[in-house]
């Protein structure tokens, strides 16, 4: 495995545990819009770190987010803090009014948690506001609920910081150190107010995505070829989000360190936020290994079940492909039609149907596209198709029950059963009315809900410009199921997670991803994924992979050849993961497996961990000491954890790249 640094080179960090973090008095705070808040991709960077964080830091790890009352009753514990500063800041605040709940996060670690309601304090909005514009010329318009919401939220972080500094220090015998760790410029004004206000903590701020180049990436323009030519200001005022473009950028200068998710997204940075990245710090996940490596196979086998009974009502009538040679492809996400890569998805299909036909291949690829829009409830058909198959499945299964028993009684009698009247005309009668009924005047629809925009909607339109309509010569059959799933739909009764490992192949495309959780959450279940070099992930993997294909990482080249040839390119990696025969297809599923020690948090947690020493070091230079080689070491007093079981050790990963 290789590891690149943006300039870390001259500083040795060491793992920070809980114990030394105690010992040394280091305070860790982190700060995003999406803790205890369930919207994307950031949750799930957080909620996943929990277990590493407090590992690491102990009860000197503080996570703070909004308070949004639907999921703090069912994911926090709440209590009251004990003595100590966070106990005095609580105490301060809320006699000036400030609402803040506080207790424990319920995931990995427990981690402490103070979330902050906003509406206690929007009385003060103006003048929040005024001492922003003040203090840094940064103006918010009124109509921005989304900007007003961040500022009243950054407020009462920064003011809870600067409390907390001031109590921290009162009486000790180890002055603190206090590291925030902001993420995204929802969370900025915080940074912002702390360094304007001139508190004593170090800061660091991480982008997920760049605002103006999620906008930009969402036109049709060239965006990587033309990352030094825009006209910044310009192009985010005519998209309205200048003042939300200024919090981006000012949270990026004032950080002591600055970070982004992926190479990718660094240049992205340095061109449009005008600042290089001093750390790259990937997403990881918490991967939870199986004792037995047969067991994640057996999931898939299961789940692939469910799926398989899915398809049989969605079909019913057009059943006529063989659920032995059936693959499963998906592609799902937030319903950014481009970004996320649909557009070549449903081209490629498109091409794959037809080499597949040309070939002569016995396979059936059934594609799923899941990216939730406006509906109004499942379709008729889709309803219909699932409970004929119920109503046929229920059918036989009786007229099972009576086959045995006839067959049972026969040879009870000492006489073998005669065929002809195993199957009496009553149950005859029974399956073809069923038969019947399955009949169908229409094709299987191409998607399951009835969809609210149904004539502009992007992926119907383009499933229809592409012909795709599940014809029975189609070789590729398409479902758009315009929601995530969940266990209690009435089509799969999957949630997302069983899906994923029922199917073969997640497809991601995708043209603007920082990173990309969709292919690493394949990836740590042993689902081969396509993924592109435009993505952090798909970068990642080709930088610390030898050879990603082997591994069931399909890279498609986004960035260095034409739209034409990309599709071209991710039609024959779909089209060769056709070809694989079942042994390959778990062969390969193994391998993917593998690589899921490269994407687990106790792997990728250091990046973050250098990111605060880097950041503790510009404020307490006094943390710093020098060996007797001259090295420069953080001083915490604790060597670096060993991975817990060989299994999680970086020897097993794949062979360097170079
Ligand atoms: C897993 C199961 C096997 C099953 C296979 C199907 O590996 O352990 O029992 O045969 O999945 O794989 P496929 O790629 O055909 O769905
Ligand atoms: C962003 O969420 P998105 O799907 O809008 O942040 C995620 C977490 O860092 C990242 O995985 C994703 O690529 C970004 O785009």
């Amino acid at each position: 495995i290789t590891r690149r640094f943006y300039s870390t080179n001259d500083l040795m960090g060491v793992l920070d545990s809980g114990d030394s973090a105690e010992a040394e008095n280091i305070w860790t705070f982190e700060c995003a819009w999406e803790v205890v808040n369930k919207v994307g991709g950031i949750y799930t960077v957080i909620r996943s770190k929990t277990g590493i964080s407090v590992e690491e830091t102990g009860n000197r790890y503080v996570l703070m987010g909004p308070y949004k009352k639907q999921f703090a009753q069912t994911e926090i514990e709440e209590f009251e803090f004990s003595q100590g500063p966070l106990y005095d800041v609580v105490t301060k605040l809320r006699d000036n009014g400030f609402k803040i709940h506080t207790g424990s996060w319920l995931v990995d670690g427990n981690p402490l948690v103070l979330l902050f309601d906003i509406s206690s304090v929007s009385y003060n909005l103006n003048k929040y506001k005024q001492e922003l514009f003040d203090k840094s010329g940064i103006g918010l318009p009124d109509n921005d609920t989304e900007s007003n919401d961040c500022v009243l939220f950054g407020f009462m972080v920064a003011q809870f910081i600067a409390d907390f500094n001031h109590f921290a220090n009162k009486d000790v015998e180890i002055s603190p150190k206090i590291v925030c760790h902001f993420h995204e410029w929802l969370s900025g004004i915080g940074l912002i107010m702390i360094r304007l206000w001139n508190i004593n903590v170090s800061t660091v701020f991480t982008t997920h995505a760049t605002l103006l180049g999620r906008y930009l990436c969402a036109g049709s323009i060239d965006f990587y070829n033309s990352l030094d030519k825009f006209d910044i200001d310009a192009e985010a005022g005519k998209r309205q989000i200048y003042h939300r473009y200024c919090i981006e950028r000012a949270a990026t200068h004032q950080a002591h360190i600055f970070t982004t998710v992926s190479d990718i997204t660094g240049i992205e940075a340095e061109h449009l936020l005008k600042r290089k990245p001093d750390i790259i710090t990937p997403n990881g996940l918490n991967v939870k290994k199986f004792s037995a490596l047969h067991e994640f196979q057996n999931l898939h086998a299961v789940n692939k079940e469910k799926i398989h009974d899915f398809v049989r009502g969605h079909f019913h009538g057009y059943h006529d492909f063989d659920l032995d040679k059936t693959l499963y492809f998906f592609i799902a996400g937030r319903y950014e039609f481009s970004n996320k890569g649909a557009d070549l998805f449903i081209e490629g299909l498109a091409r794959l149907n037809h080499m597949i036909k040309e070939s002569g291949s016995d396979k059936t690829v059934v594609a799923f596209l899941i990216f939730p829009t406006r509906t109004n409830s499942y379709n008729v058909e889709s309803l219909r198709g699932q409970a004929i198959a119920k109503s046929l499945r229920d059918t036989v299964h009786v007229v099972q029950q009576d086959i045995g028993k006839r067959m049972y009684d026969a040879c009870l009698s000492g006489k073998l059963p005669d065929s002809e009247e195993l199957l009496s005309k009553d149950d005859l009668v029974k399956l073809k009315r069923c038969v019947f009924a399955s009949h169908r005047s229409s094709l299987p629809p191409i998607t399951t809900h009835n969809v609210v925009d149904d004539h502009a909607d992007p992926v119907l339109y383009n499933l229809r410009r592409c012909q795709l309509f599940n014809n029975r010569s189609d070789r590729v059959k398409v479902i758009f199921h315009p929601e995530f799933l969940s266990s209690s739909n009435p089509l799969f009764g999957l949630d997302y997670e069983d899906f994923v490992r029922g199917c073969h192949l997640g497809v991601f495309p995708s043209y603007y991803e920082p990173w990309g959780y969709t292919p690493a959450e394949c990836t740590v279940m042993g689902i081969p994924s396509v993924t592109t070099n435009l993505s952090g992930f798909g970068c990642f993997m080709d930088d610390h992979v030898a050879d990603p294909t082997s591994y069931g990482i399909y890279i498609v080249d986004r960035r260095f050849i034409g739209l034409d040839d990309s599709i071209s390119q991710l039609a024959s990696y779909m089209h060769d993961f056709v070809s694989l025969n079942r042994r390959q297809r778990i062969i390969q599923r193994n391998r993917t497996e593998r690589l899921s020690d490269l994407l687990d948090w106790r792997s990728l947690a250091t990046y973050y961990r250098r990111a605060r020493m880097l950041a503790l070091h510009k404020v307490f230079p006094e943390l710093i000491i020098e060996d007797e080689n001259g090295v420069r070491h953080i001083k915490y007093p604790r060597p670096i954890s060993e991975p817990p079981s060989p299994a999680s050790s970086r020897a097993t990963t794949p062979a360097p790249s170079n």
